[in-house]
């Protein structure tokens, strides 16, 4: 068995794991980051595409901004698109001059891992059985084995960062925790494909046969969803009839603009509210999908794990600054103020454009009422405004 010792046991190797440790490393508190899997195998998933201003300034204050500001697209505004027409929201003229900027979390996380081999800080993957133990006690520690060794790791405190599948959380004794959760009935079959995005802006389009949604990696990039059913059978899908099935769903006069082309990826992905309360036990912190999960419609999970991240980071460094432990007391409560609000906003708008299987005529209409709403109302417009740039950390 080989010991090794730091001050913050990170588990996992996504976002918010990452982010945590190039920030702990940068405040020099020590670090040792472990994940399941590779640094390929996690560089190789396509996952999230829109950060809020406060996800931004947290890869600038982590130091791995610059690719990100020259790279990255800044959106002022996105169309909601339902009954034939699409009709834009204006989401800085709304929300006092914010923007989001579309950077894709493969980019991101690429940033991360570079700096953090740059800064020769340690990072352990495809570590197995990786454990959280004596969290409530003052000596934590994690125990993995790799290439058939069994290591453990004496700490400060543990960082649970694994994700939703991950062990941090399953550790806590079912008493100790307590969760809420809506599956909901339909996924998303996402592709991505190298032509030009249909439109400069992100389109949310709500239509009788389903949701659609037009995003981008990039100005050559496009990355598109339609709803699906949640055990869709990805293979059953063509190129051909993705691009049949997303132009039927948008407007025509943005259906005639779509550039088609071969796509390489194609996945379909689960929808799903989820909250653990509370996020600390003792010594262990959840944070980012480990915690929470919300439907990627209001485009909040990456844009959680970091602001999570900053509640952390703040009372681990007043910790070992100031030896207070007030910001890590105060972490759970802070955190989950915050992703309460990005749930509620995930929710109503997965709810407002997407088809459920009881939507039925009265269903429908109702949706377009609230969409007719939503577009004719200064108030209406506001409020969704406010809500995808980011509410305040
Ligand atoms: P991550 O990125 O899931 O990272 C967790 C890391 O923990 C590792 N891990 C383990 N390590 C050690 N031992 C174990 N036993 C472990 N089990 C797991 C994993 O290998 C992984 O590297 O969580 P993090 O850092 O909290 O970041 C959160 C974001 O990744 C997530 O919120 C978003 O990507 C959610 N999400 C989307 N969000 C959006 O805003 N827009 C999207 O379009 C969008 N698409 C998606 C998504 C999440 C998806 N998942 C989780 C399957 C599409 C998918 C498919
Ligand atoms: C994406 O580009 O992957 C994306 C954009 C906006 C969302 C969800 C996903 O709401």
């Amino acid at each position: 068995m080989g010991n090794q010792r730091t001050q913050v046991a990170i588990i996992g190797s996504g976002p918010a794991g990452l982010l945590l440790g190039q920030l702990l490393h940068l405040a020099g508190i020590d670090n040792i980051i472990l994940d399941r899997v590779s640094r390929e195998y996690i560089l190789g998933r396509v996952r999230a595409g829109v950060l809020e201003e406060g996800a931004a300034g947290m890869l600038a204050q982590a130091g791995v901004a610059g690719r990100m500001e020259a790279e990255g697209l800044p959106h002022e505004g996105i169309a909601i698109a339902f009954s034939g027409q699409r009709h834009r929201i204006d989401l800085t003229g709304m929300s006092g001059g914010k923007r989001v900027i579309i950077y894709g979390q493969t980019e991101l996380t690429k940033d991360l891992m570079d700096a953090r081999l740059a800064a020769g800080a340690v990072s352990i993957h495809e570590a197995e059985d990786v454990l959280p133990h004596d969290f409530d006690g003052d000596a934590p520690y994690v125990t993995y084995s790799k290439d058939g060794t069994s290591h453990r790791i004496d700490c400060d405190f543990i960082a649970g960062c694994d994700g939703y599948h991950g062990p941090s959380r399953q550790a806590v004794p079912a008493p100790a925790i307590h969760t809420y959760e809506r599956v909901y009935p339909f996924g998303w079959l996402g592709i991505l494909a190298e032509v030009p995005p249909v439109s400069e802006e992100l389109i949310y389009a709500n239509h009788p046969r389903g949701f659609a949604l037009c995003s981008m990696r990039s100005r050559t990039r496009s990355r598109y969803y339609i709803q699906c059913a949640a055990d869709e059978d990805v293979d059953a899908w063509t190129d051909e009839a993705f691009w049949e099935e997303l132009k039927r769903r948008l407007p025509a006069e943005a259906a005639e603009q779509v550039v088609t082309g071969p796509s390489f990826e194609k996945s379909v992905a689960p929808l799903r509210s989820f909250v653990a309360e509370p996020m600390r036990f003792g010594k262990l912190f959840l944070a980012g999908d480990a915690a929470h999960i919300v439907p990627p419609t209001g485009a909040k999970g990456l844009n959680l794990a970091a602001s999570d991240i900053h509640y952390l980071f703040e009372g681990l460094r007043e910790h070992y600054r100031d030896g207070s432990l007030a910001g890590l007391d105060a972490y759970s409560a802070r955190a989950l103020a915050r992703v309460w609000q990005a749930v509620r906003f995930s929710w109503w708008m997965t709810t407002m454009l997407h088809r459920f299987p009881d939507t039925g005529e009265f269903g429908q209409k109702i949706q377009e009422a609230e969409l007719a709403y939503l577009v004719g109302s200064q108030a209406a417009a506001t409020a969704l405004a406010e809500n995808y740039v980011g509410l305040p950390y």
